[in-house]
């Protein structure tokens, strides 16, 4: 919405490593995305390799990180190359041979298996198995390749990023696949496994169990994230024993909905908030939105009560950072058609992207 989050992630970042220090934290899991887009402005880019310095240089964890949906998996996977094997595991790309990143404490060794972000299509080829065709199916494949890597009697962690069934969903976290159908990966897919840390969803939770959990965005991204409080979770694998702890992040502005009449929005309590303004007037007003932001310089979006019901029309892929190919074309079906491909259509626009990507002969 044209307004900078560069400070609010700051301070955010600024709490993380805070608490790596308090905690004598020995890991820091990034399950994915890292960023919001294939391409983040090199803004964000020297934003986190500042980050990573500081985690690097002031503090002792290990880091442990995947891309997700959102992410050129090929860019995070650059950021492995040449890392210090014993302190870090950096994957952008799924690999036939998942090799764990083995550490030790006093109860013995604990291994972390890092799983990226993965389209069917992709993983198809990296697995050699044509029967992969739901992220269920992916999961599964990693889970079976980093199973076989795991040093005997070794607590085993999975860092993933996926849609795990039962999770609480909003509307800004977008479909990680349209094709299929079925996008949700059953929880049973971990089993086995000592720590499950998700990403993917914005709101932290565990997911049917108190071993298998997002931690969350580490701050709202949207105005149905209003008001929620965002944290890091803090977790102790006692010798298979799970302890958690969460630590709410401190943003420097909150996102905010305020419901009312022009006047009375004007002449509330000033804030730096973002704010999305609801106005229930039912003349529209001139200049609203400059109206509102002597009140609230950050002030982002505006809606008429009366008109927040009626249909939409938006440009394809607004309001949203990245979208992938098969998520484009299925915007531009329901512009035209007014409803998303079906099973038949959308396994068509599948193959011709892949073979688009890929350099295929078309048929
Ligand atoms: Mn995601």
């Amino acid at each position: 919405m044209g307004l900078s989050l560069e400070e609010d992630h700051e301070a955010i970042l600024g709490q993380i490593l805070e608490t790596l220090v308090a905690e004598r934290a020995d890991v820091l899991v990034i399950a994915g995305d890292v960023f919001d887009r294939a391409s983040p402005p090199n803004s964000s880019i020297r934003q986190f390799n500042r980050f990573l310095k500081r985690v690097s240089e002031e503090t002792e964890a290990a880091v442990v990180m995947i891309s997700g949906n959102h992410d050129s998996g090929d860019r995070i996977e650059a950021m492995s190359v040449f890392s210090t094997a014993s302190r870090v595991l950096v994957r952008g790309i799924a690999d036939a041979v998942e090799t764990p990143l083995v550490l030790r404490d006093e109860h013995g060794e604990i291994a972390f298996s890092a799983l990226p972000f993965s389209h069917e299509y992709a993983a198809r080829e990296v697995f050699g198995d044509e029967g992969i065709s739901a992220p269920a199916d992916v999961i599964g494949a990693q889970i079976s390749a980093a199973r076989g890597q795991v040093p005997e009697g070794a607590r085993w962690v999975v860092v993933a990023h996926a849609f795990v069934a039962g999770g609480a969903i909003g509307e800004t976290e977008r479909a990680l696949t349209r094709v299929g159908g079925i996008e949700t990966v059953p929880a049973d897919v971990f089993d086995g496994v000592d720590y499950v840390a998700l990403g993917h969803l914005h709101k932290p939770q565990e997911v049917g169990a108190t071993h298998i959990r997002y931690s969350g965005a580490p701050l709202a991204l949207g105005f149905d994230e209003a008001g929620s409080e965002k944290s890091m979770t803090v977790m102790d694998l006692i010798a298979e024993k799970v302890e958690i702890r969460t630590v709410p992040f401190r943003p420097i502005r909150q996102v905010r909905s305020l419901t009312g009449a022009f006047s009375d929005l004007l002449a509330g309590t000033p804030s730096e908030d973002f704010i999305q303004a609801i106005l229930t007037d039912e003349s529209p007003l001139i200049d609203p939105m400059k109206r509102l932001r002597a009140t609230y310089p950050n002030a982002c979006h505006l809606v008429y009560a009366r008109q927040a019901r009626a249909p939409e029309t938006k440009a394809l892929g607004a309001g949203r950072a990245a979208v992938t190919p098969i998520e484009m074309v299925g915007d531009f079906m329901k512009v035209v058609c007014g409803r998303g491909p079906n099973t038949a259509e959308a396994a068509i626009v599948a193959e011709k992207l892949h073979a688009a990507a890929y350099g295929e002969e078309q048929t």
